[in-house]
């Protein structure tokens, strides 16, 4: 006999303005090169891939407004398409994994998927907390706060992508992998509670046990679980290929081990991988180590 699996619908976002390094637009076609229809085909899915979202391009890039958000307009526009996309996936019975890009997208796959749960958990495997709003942000960059943004902090024209907010409560997220916090996101943190193994936790405990909490913490009161990846959670040696890399991240192998701890207990609705950029990369191994990530968090097992 044999489980029914479900049919995963492939959306790809080559968004690259929620951030001032050009190249992770590419992310999506690196994810395909690297076989990611492939390996799911392999593990017995069916694949549906939807191509790309379309994402406009600014006369000027990067250019901040008196927000402190860069090309708002074009993420704006972009994330309500995604979103759109997404929440006909998820009514057609299929699941949606969407190839980024940065992170700035995690605001339309939210906006897709958290209106068909009545209380959706995230996991955010990240090296930051992208916490950030225009108020608190070094930067300006979007990238670094799409998390804020789903909890219904920040600038309305993005906590109301999708017509709603929030999209998500502080209580139901787990934040793994951090170690770049900026000021505003450690007091939004401790302000709301929320659930945060930094790397800290992750060498005392292991990665094991972090798991196991974290998988406990987010299916509390939860009916549905999303799964943002940013490959910049991975040490920089095992994925080079990110705008933002942080030394002392979590290993390749460590990686895996979370992955395949997610699919045994199958709680995974849908999810995200971003932050590939092809120009930064040494051929293509961020890509693949996706992909890689993608064949664990599917149940893809050694033997
Ligand atoms: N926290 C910083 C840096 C950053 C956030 N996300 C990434 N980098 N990838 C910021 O700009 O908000
Ligand atoms: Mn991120
Ligand atoms: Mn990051």
């Amino acid at each position: 006999w044999q489980t029914v699996k479900k049919k995963v619908s492939i959306i790809g976002v080559p968004m690259d303005l929620g951030q001032t390094r050009r190249g992770v637009d590419m992310g999506p076609s690196a994810m395909r090169y690297a076989g990611v229809i492939q390996r799911l085909e392999s593990l017995g899915y069916e694949v549906d891939d939807r191509g790309d979202v379309e994402i406009g391009r600014p006369g000027k890039l990067d250019v901040k407004n008196e927000k402190n958000l860069k090309d708002l307009d074009e993420v704006v526009k972009a994330n309500e398409s995604l979103g759109n996309a997404v929440s006909k996936v998820v009514e057609e019975g299929n699941f949606p994994l969407v190839l980024g890009g940065d992170h700035s997208i995690a605001i339309g796959s939210l906006a897709g998927v958290a209106n068909k749960y009545e209380n959706l958990g995230v996991i955010w495997y990240d090296a930051h907390g992208d916490l950030n709003t225009g108020d608190t942000s070094p930067s300006g960059n979007i990238h670094g706060m799409p998390l804020a943004v789903c909890l219904g902090i920040g600038d309305s024209s993005l906590t109301q992508i999708g017509g709603y907010a929030p999209k998500i409560k502080s209580e139901n997220i787990v934040i793994v992998g951090a170690r770049s916090l900026d000021e505003g996101e450690k007091e939004l943190i401790r302000e709301k509670g929320i659930k945060v193994f930094t790397m800290h936790e992750i060498d005392r405990l292991g990665m094991t046990n972090v798991m196991e909490e974290a998988i406990a913490h987010v299916t509390k009161k939860t009916d549905g679980v999303h799964l943002s990846l940013d490959l910049d959670a991975l040490d920089p040696h095992d994925a080079p290929g990110v705008g933002t890399p942080v030394i002392g991240g979590t290993t390749y192998r460590e990686a895996h081990l979370a992955m395949e701890m997610l699919a045994e207990r199958d709680i995974i609705t849908s999810t995200e991988f971003v932050e590939v950029n092809p120009i930064l990369d040494n051929k293509n191994q961020t890509a693949e180590a996706a992909v890689g990530l993608i064949g664990s968090l599917f149940g893809e097992k050694l033997l």
